[in-house]
Order: structure tokens, then C-alpha cells, then sequence
């Protein structure tokens, strides 16, 4: 199995699901802050006020980033952190902390790969009507370009925004996650529009403010759509059901990767969506549509899909007692093939894959260590597939396991346990489960590891 050369090896997490130190140093809030205090919004009222407390033990977790031999480590930046107001007035000692991270990260020999904006969005903007306010893609910008202004000369991997997907059809659809808004589908299209185009708009800051060239990405959740054989008509009928828009919310894959890699939105959403679209003024699609360095893949997993007598693709149904996560999520493994390899195919932007693994059911054992089988099983099976994706001519920079640490996993909480470390959230002890050295003998293998049993 063919990983590059210059494979970049890494783990990644996100500042609200690690940082604590939710009001230190001058830090505004976020609307994850706010909305975890509604009751019953999160499993058993937990916010992320502590999380890892990462903001204060970044050193030790450097540290154990460097046992494990990481060569990169995606983070990403609390905006509120930086802009308590999320506009206007910067925080000197939030980017000072961002300072001291990184040149504990760079002091390792650990690249930085940060993320913009990973969903801790500014309360105080949120109140001057969030995403829905036009205005939000330049609030975003000139964000992106205090960031990139003071942190350049040390990172060179950008990511603009999260998977905007899911804050959008879960925080302003749904109301699952912050900021908790069941919205009319019109105002969820507008807000949408106004999340691509700030993603636009940041990528345009970032190469025009750059002390370094950088290297910029959009990170995308990809629902895989696999082909339940690998006949000829079950991979087409899977690669039209993975770019279809035919359902009434934007969890879906194309209505994000073709304004953002092609520059227009797909005709069938436009049909779908009719009235509810918002108006689109001249110029907002050469915005959305900046040319990128790499298209950044979180993958968990996919479902089947089969081609259908009438040349249509469809669901297969999924078998009873079938392997799921701790989050009820397939194991899927070969969803990190055919989700590269279809947005390869489609757009010709090379891939990342900035998070990939699973919430299992850790603990302490007797022996005072955390033994993860299922976990070290299932980032192996994940991982040989995205080397087949690689070995067939997928262009690949990297692979991040979500998480470095056990973090707040959003709406449950500290419920759920993603983390190649294992955190203690009463102590803040850390404990490396197995699956970190499992990853060490990865990295050092640059992959050939994964061939063993
Ligand atoms: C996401 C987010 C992460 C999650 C992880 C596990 O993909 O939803 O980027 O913050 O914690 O994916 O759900």
C-alpha cells in the first residue's frame, strides 16, 4: 500500500470540545456556550466550561502529541476567543495563547493544520442575526484575517469552515445543536449562502494576507454513498445518489462541493429548493467558488446503495445485529474509499481526510491502561481503504484520526469517547489508550504497519 512520502500523519480536535477556560483571559462567548446551559439541550447538562482543559495543560498534550509521533495536529480557533464581540475589538490574550500552542507544536516538530471556525460561533454576532445577516461573510473575512495576520508566519494549513453542514441543518434546521434554531427552510438556504460565501471570502484573506504560502482547504461531512458491488452499474447509480439533492435540508454532499469546487448550484437542489432560494446577486458565485489547495474529508461512514432496474440507484436495506459505534454510526470502512475517490473523480482537488474514527465504550481497566480493540480494528480497516483510494490515483496529503483527546461530543456531552488518549474529566488525567501506540508503530511505518493482522 502506496502512502506518499510525505504523507502527513496527524490527529485532530476542535477548540469548544477541548479548550475549557470558556470566560479566562477577556474570551466572549460562543453560542455553544450559551445554548449547553438550555436544559435538555445537552446529556446531562454538561458544557464545555472545563472540556480537556486543554487551554491551560496545551503542554502536556503536546507532549503526548510528540510520544505518539504525530507530524501534524489540526486544531481549531475560538473566535470568541479572539473577538469577544466577534467583530471589532481583538483579545491580545487569546491570540497570545494561540502563540504559546503553536510554538509548543512547532518546538515538537508538530505542523499546525488549523480550522477557522468549527462551530463555538460569537454569541454577540449571533444577536446581530448570525448567519442570516449578510453581513456575516465579512465578519468571517475580517476575522480570517486577524488570524492569518498574527499566526502565518508559523501555519501554513488552513481550513476555512467546518463542516458548515451541520451546524446549519442541525443548529438552524433542526435545532439539535448551537444555536438551537428551527428555522424556516428559506432562512436555512440564506444562511447557507452566507456560510459559503464566508468561506469564499476567507479563503480570499488568507492568500491575500499570507506570510506564508498557504495551503487552504473547506472541510466537508461526507455521507458516503458506497456501491453495495463493485459492478460497473452499482458504482455509477452509487456516485449519482452521492451528488443528488433530493431532500428538503443541506446535509447533502453537493449542495456545498459544487458551489465551492464548480462555482454554481446543483440544478437539481435549485428545482427542489425553487421559492426558498434566496436571491443570489452577481459576483456571490465567483466568491464561494475560490480555487483550493485541498478538499478536506471527516468521514465516519456510508451506506449502501445499489443500482436499480430502471437505472435509478437505491438504498440497500442494512441487515439486522450489523457492527455500529458507540455513536449508532456503521462501521463502514469502505466509505474512506469511495468518498475520496468519487470527490476526486468529480473535481480533481486533492483530498484530506481531517477526521475519521469512533466513539467506543472506554474505560480503566485493572490494569490501569485503556485497551481499545475495536478502535485500533476499525481505524486499520478505514485506513487500508483510503490506501487502496491513494493506490488508484487519488491524490492524498494527509489522514487525521478524530480525536487527539475524549472531548464534548456536542450534544452528548462527555457521553461519548472518540479520543486516541483517554481523559479523565473529574482529574484531567490523560492516559494513552492502546490505540495511540497502535498509531505510533502507523506513523513510523509511514502506513506499512497496517498490512499486519
Ligand atoms: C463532526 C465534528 C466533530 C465531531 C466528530 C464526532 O464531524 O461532527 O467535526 O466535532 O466531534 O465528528 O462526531
Amino acid at each position: 500500500m502506496g502512502f506518499p512520502k510525505d504523507f502527513v500523519w496527524g490527529a485532530a480536535a476542535a477548540s469548544y470540545q477541548i479548550e475549557g477556560g470558556a470566560t479566562d483571559d477577556g474570551k466572549g462567548l460562543s453560542v455553544w456556550d450559551t445554548m449547553s446551559r438550555w436544559p435538555g439541550k445537552v446529556w446531562e447538562g454538561n458544557t464545555g466550561d472545563v472540556a480537556c482543559d486543554h487551554y491551560h495543560r496545551y503542554e502536556e498534550d503536546v507532549r503526548l502529541m510528540s510520544e505518539i509521533g504525530l507530524h501534524a495536529y489540526r486544531f481549531s480557533i475560538s473566535w470568541p476567543r479572539v473577538l469577544p464581540e466577534g467583530a471589532g475589538a481583538v483579545n491580545e490574550p487569546g491570540l497570545e495563547y494561540y502563540d504559546r500552542m503553536l510554538d509548543a507544536l512547532l518546538e515538537s516538530g508538530i505542523q499546525p493544520w488549523a480550522t477557522l471556525f468549527h462551530w463555538d460561533y460569537p454569541y454577540a454576532l449571533y444577536c446581530r442575526g448570525g448567519w442570516l445577516n449578510r453581513d456575516s461573510a465579512d465578519w468571517f473575512a475580517d476575522y480570517a484575517a486577524v488570524i492569518v495576520d498574527r499566526l502565518s508566519d508559523r501555519v501554513t494549513h488552513w481550513m476555512t469552515q467546518n463542516e458548515p453542514q451541520v451546524y446549519l441543518a442541525l443548529g438552524h434546521q433542526t435545532g439539535e445543536h448551537a444555536p438551537g434554531l428551527k428555522l424556516p427552510f428559506s432562512d436555512v438556504l440564506l444562511a447557507t449562502h452566507h456560510s459559503l460565501m464566508a468561506h469564499g471570502k476567507a479563503v480570499q484573506a488568507i492568500r491575500a494576507r499570507a506570510k506564508t504560502t498557504p495551503v487552504v482547504g473547506f472541510v466537508s461531512a461526507v455521507g458516503v454513498k458506497i456501491p453495495a458491488s463493485e459492478s460497473a452499474d452499482d458504482i455509477e447509480a452509487a456516485r449519482e445518489c452521492m451528488f443528488a439533492v433530493t431532500e428538503k435540508h443541506v446535509f447533502q454532499e453537493a449542495w456545498f462541493s459544487d458551489p465551492i469546487n464548480r462555482g454554481v448550484y446543483p440544478d437539481d437542489g435549485l428545482a427542489l429548493f425553487g421559492a426558498d432560494m434566496p436571491p443570489i446577486r452577481d459576483g456571490d458565485m465567483e466568491i464561494i467558488s475560490q480555487p483550493l489547495d485541498f478538499y478536506a474529508l471527516n468521514i465516519y461512514q456510508g451506506q449502501n446503495y445499489a443500482a436499480t432496474p430502471e437505472g435509478g440507484c437505491e438504498l440497500v436495506p442494512e441487515a439486522d445485529g450489523r457492527p455500529l459505534t458507540m455513536m449508532n454510526w456503521r462501521v463502514s470502512p469502505e466509505a474512506l474509499y469511495w468518498g475520496p475517490r468519487f470527490l476526486w473523480d468529480r473535481y480533481h482537488v486533492p483530498t484530506a481526510i481531517t477526521e475519521n474514527g469512533m466513539a467506543n465504550c472506554d474505560w480503566v481497566h485493572l490494569d490501569g491502561r485503556v485497551h481499545d480493540p475495536q478502535r485500533i480494528d476499525f481505524l486499520k480497516r478505514y485506513l487500508r481503504e483510503y490506501g487502496r483510494a491513494i493506490d488508484d490515483g487519488v491524490e492524498a496529503l494527509g489522514y487525521f484520526v478524530w480525536s487527539i483527546l475524549d472531548n464534548f461530543e456536542w450534544a452528548f456531552g462527555y457521553s461519548k469517547r472518540f479520543g486516541i488518549i483517554y481523559v479523565d474529566f473529574g482529574t484531567g488525567e490523560r492516559i494513552l489508550k492502546d490505540s495511540a501506540f497502535w498509531y505510533r508503530a502507523v506513523i513510523e511505518s509511514n502506513g506499512a504497519a497496517l498490512s499486519e493482522p
